[in-house]
């Protein structure tokens, strides 16, 4: 399966604008107990840089642009968030950076936990260490 996995969203449009409508357990499918966003963005500052241990978040670009690079350690894909309706999934163990973040970028991110520090892995190195150890696991039971 792709690291790119995305959910797409009803919108409901009139005359009047557009409307989008989140509803947790049922479009949308995860047991949110945290929401924040990111906004007032600096142009070229990048984010993220870091996985989670056990964390799984959907993120939106209410906003603007924001381009996702999302890395299992083993491949690498990105992609240009830039759509209200669409959410992107970042699961656990995905190394995730945001980048080329629009100065109007509003990015609404859903979590299934609160914030921990400790299920942050903020080294890649430990990331690639932590990946490459499953994987040796993996195959040693083989
Ligand atoms: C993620 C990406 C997509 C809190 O105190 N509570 C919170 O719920 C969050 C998310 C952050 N913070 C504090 C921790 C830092 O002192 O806010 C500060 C900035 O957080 P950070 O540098 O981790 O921000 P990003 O944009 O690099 O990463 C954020 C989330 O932290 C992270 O979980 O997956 O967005």
């Amino acid at each position: 399966m792709g690291l790119v996995r995305l959910l797409s969203l009803k919108q409901h449009g009139d005359t009047r604008g557009s409307l989008v409508s989140l509803e947790f357990n049922k479009n949308i499918p995860l047991d949110v107990k945290r929401t924040y966003f990111i906004y007032n963005i600096k142009p070229g500052e990048p984010r993220g840089f870091h996985a989670h241990k056990k964390l799984k978040q959907l993120a939106f670009c209410i906003t603007g642009s924001c381009r996702f690079i999302l890395s299992d350690g083993l491949s690498t894909e990105e992609y240009l968030l830039d759509t209200p309706t669409i959410g992107l999934w970042i699961d656990q163990m995905i190394w995730h950076e945001m980048h080329d973040m629009s100065e109007n970028c509003v990015l609404l991110i859903l979590a299934d936990d609160y914030y921990e520090e400790n299920d942050y892995i903020r080294s890649k190195d430990e990331f690639m260490r932590r990946v490459n150890g499953d994987e040796l696991q993996n195959t040693s039971t083989i």
